[in-house]
């Protein structure tokens, strides 16, 4: 018999409970046991009682930090050679919102999806029933003026937002106000410009004049912007533009935003950079002006942007969430900083992307969680000492602390599992996934 198709039944949690449940019965106490130990030795260092604080509080935090879930990091995406689709993949939206509720009801820390268009095209009503029914809610809008559709009436070769044309730009004006309403109707409360938009060769295209024709573009959309929305502009060094990129770095995301508007904000995608880069440093930067709107997470290697957060430079990371946990604690006294979005931005070539997923929600909550571990005042006593070598402890500590019984605890305490992978496979999911859901090629990955 035919499964009936997730569209026609109604959303209800992909995962059965009792799965879940017999799981963590059988890791509660071991897990118990870890949480202890972490709890002795954090009061035997003294750590708890410097930072005036207690594990319950630093869990109630990690339970608080989500992580939005991008629709293309739910497909296999691919590389410019090829894409390896596995069985059982999502084909629509809605298969994707499937997956996407199964990550959250095994991590409890990603209840938010953001939509890619036309990627993720579909009728706005019955995905806002649906991810409602899922316990999900859409984040931040993505549009895609990198490609060109399937008759689509003028091409983005040259260029989209900056193009030479003024027709062109209209088109890709058009597209993002488009965007705009599907989020309006499905309750998102941002859009995120990311333009391809470059140079493959000296000469090609005239660097200033191109920027005047994004920033102009870009403060059409920002006149249509909802009262209640903020616009993420993001950067990246190259690629697809092997020479110059129009929207290259921080400082031009920067003065763009600035010249928009208050609710214009920078996007750091943390593959965005060049090897070295002190991303920690361009965050602190972005927070110092009020301009941080968003991170998306990844790690990147060598020139890429699509490896899982945390993989390489685990340390970065880390530093990274800690310019962010210093600023939250700064804001929460001054109440000023709104906290940015964080969202994934990886593709998963040879992984499942739900494992890929549940993964790299655990990363970025155990940045987090260890930034919290650090003594901020301390820090700032040593650095106010001028002593490098403590200061450089301080940091160390916190970042050495093993965090996993505090993010399985978490996970536990809301619901979710100990062992997220372990049940993932056990279910076997993924198998009865690919004899329900058809497959297709053509299913857009992050081939960008
Ligand atoms: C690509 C870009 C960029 C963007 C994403 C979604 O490199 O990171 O955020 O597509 O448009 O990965
Ligand atoms: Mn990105
Ligand atoms: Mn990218």
């Amino acid at each position: 018999m035919r499964m009936p198709h997730m569209a026609e039944r109604g959303p209800e949690l992909p995962m059965q409970r009792d799965l879940i449940d017999r799981s963590n019965a059988s890791l509660k106490a071991r897990l118990a046991l870890d949480l202890e130990s972490l709890r002795g030795s954090l009061q035997r260092s003294g750590t708890l009682l410097a930072l005036d604080t207690t594990l319950e509080e630093i869990m109630d935090r990690v339970a608080g930090f989500e992580v939005v879930l991008p629709s293309w990091g739910l497909g296999t995406g691919g590389t410019r050679f090829g894409r390896f689709p596995g069985p059982g993949e999502p084909t629509s939206i809605f298969e994707k919102l499937e997956d996407a509720a199964l990550v959250q009801q095994l991590t409890r820390g990603a209840g938010a999806v953001s939509l890619h268009v036309p990627w993720d095209s579909g009728a706005s009503r019955a995905l806002s029933e649906c991810a409602q029914g899922l316990g999900l809610r859409f984040d931040a809008m993505n549009s895609n003026t990198f490609q060109d559709q399937p008759g689509q009436r003028l091409s983005y070769k040259f260029g989209s937002l900056s193009h030479p044309e003024s027709a062109v730009r209209r088109q890709a004006i058009d597209h993002n106000l488009e965007v705009i309403a599907i989020g309006e109707a499905i309750g998102s409360k941002a859009l995120s410009v990311w333009i391809g938009d470059g140079s493959d060769t000296p000469g090609q295209s005239n660097f200033r004049r191109s920027l005047e024709r994004v920033a102009d573009s870009l403060a059409e959309i920002y006149k249509s912007l909802p009262g209640d929305w903020k616009l993420f502009v993001e950067y990246k060094p190259y690629e697809p533009a092997f020479y110059s990129t129009v929207i290259q770095d921080w400082g031009t995301a920067l003065h763009l935003c600035q010249g928009l508007g208050d609710r214009a904000h920078v996007l750091v995608d943390l593959g965005h950079h060049l090897p070295g880069t002190n991303i920690e440093q361009i965050v602190s930067r972005l927070i110092q002006v009020g301009r941080l709107g968003g991170v998306h997470l990844n790690d990147s290697k060598y020139g890429d942007d699509d490896l899982t957060a945390g993989s390489i430079r685990p340390f970065q990371l880390f530093l990274i969430f800690c310019e962010l946990v210093a600023a939250e604690r700064e804001a929460r006294k001054s109440r000023q900083m709104s906290s940015p979005t964080y969202l994934i931005d990886q593709s998963h070539n040879t992984r499942d992307p739900i494992e890929a997923l549940i993964v790299t929600v655990e990363e970025a909550r155990r940045a987090y969680a260890k930034a919290l571990f650090v003594d901020f005042e301390r820090l700032a006593e040593l650095q106010d000492a001028s002593d490098p070598v403590l200061a450089e402890l301080v940091l160390k500590n916190a970042f050495e602390t093993d965090v996993r019984p505090v993010l399985a605890a978490v996970r536990l305490r809301d619901g979710g599992a100990i062992d997220p992978i372990g049940i993932f496979r056990e279910s076997g999911y993924r198998l009865a996934k690919a004899r329900e859901r058809k497959p297709d090629w053509k299913t857009a990955g992050g081939m960008v």
